[in-house]
């Protein structure tokens, strides 16, 4: 059987990686698969929505070089906010420089990123010493790596053979890579290409952005599905939801992110439940 015909519940149990099993875990245990990006400027802005979105999500996803007024209260406020609420925050990093250099932005610098956020990711761009580099930090802090093996936008380049080499080098990594940033199930088509039985090989989690239920996209290249399209079509697992939730600017009120997480977290956990029942 194919992965996207197995519970996250059965996934976490097996995953290698343990910070995707936590995340899986979570997915099962509050019946959400929605991951909210907050992409404001501010750190009561972040706070806030991360507070009033928090029940709703298994991930919340931020841009942590956006913020005016970033400090180490910021981060400690958040990683209390996914204590109480049972989420993980992944900061959207897309790294994309030499193993040594990475390293170093990684665990260093203003944000310190490995010292708070469970997930971050990385373009395959600089080769697999990324990865390497990456690892030497995250690995020990029990962290996990999403792969950009595609992207949402318009003519993006992450495509063809640059996606099945992320693939491959994901392979080379299975105790650090959890997963991709993808658009569909890059992994399995993989495996029924080079012969091996789908479902048999990793298990990676897919999560993915561009989604959004009132829109097609946003004049700058961003490209919008439907969780259905995104979950059950697509077979991916995570949905990434932006805009559609906490509305552009310094965000909607509290009401309005409620409501709309609820709505993304219905309509993301019943395209899950149609993807078990195909
Ligand atoms: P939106 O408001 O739902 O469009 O926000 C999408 C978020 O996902 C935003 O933070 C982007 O940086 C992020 N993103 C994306 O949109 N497309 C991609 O391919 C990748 C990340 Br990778």
């Amino acid at each position: 059987p194919s992965i996207t015909t197995r519970t996250y519940a059965e996934r976490a149990a097996k995953h290698p990686v343990p910070v995707a099993k936590q995340l899986l875990d979570i997915c099962d245990r509050k019946k959400t698969n929605l991951c909210v990006s907050v992409d404001v400027t501010s750190k009561a802005g972040l706070l806030r929505i991360a507070e009033a979105a928090g029940p709703y999500c298994c991930c919340i996803k931020t841009h942590i070089d956006i913020v005016e007024d970033f400090d180490r209260d910021l981060v400690q406020q958040l990683q209390a906010l996914a204590d109480k609420h049972d989420f993980l925050i992944w900061e959207d990093r897309k790294f994309a420089d030499i193993g040594s250099t990475v390293r170093l932005q990684y665990s260093s610098g203003i944000y310190k990123i490995a010292s708070w956020a469970h997930i971050t990711n990385a373009h395959l761009v600089p080769g697999e010493g990324i990865l390497t580099g990456l690892a030497s930090v995250g690995l020990p802090l029990g962290r996990g790596l999403l792969l950009l093996a595609e992207m949402s936008a318009k003519g993006n380049l992450a495509t063809g053979e640059y996606t099945a080499k992320n693939v491959e080098a994901a392979r080379r990594h299975p105790e650090f890579v959890m997963g991709f940033v993808a658009m569909r199930r890059v992994d399995e088509r993989e495996e029924t290409a080079g012969g091996v039985a789908p479902g048999e090989g990793a298990d990676y989690v897919i999560m993915t952005p561009g989604v959004g239920l009132d829109s097609k996209g946003d004049g700058m290249g961003q490209q919008y599905r439907t969780p259905d399209e995104v979950i059950r079509e697509s077979g991916c697992d995570v949905i990434i939801v932006g805009r559609g939730i906490y509305g552009g600017g310094d965000g909607n009120p509290n009401e309005e992110i409620v409501k709309q997480c609820k709505r993304y977290q219905e309509a993301g956990w019943k395209a899950y439940e149609d993807r078990l029942r195909q």
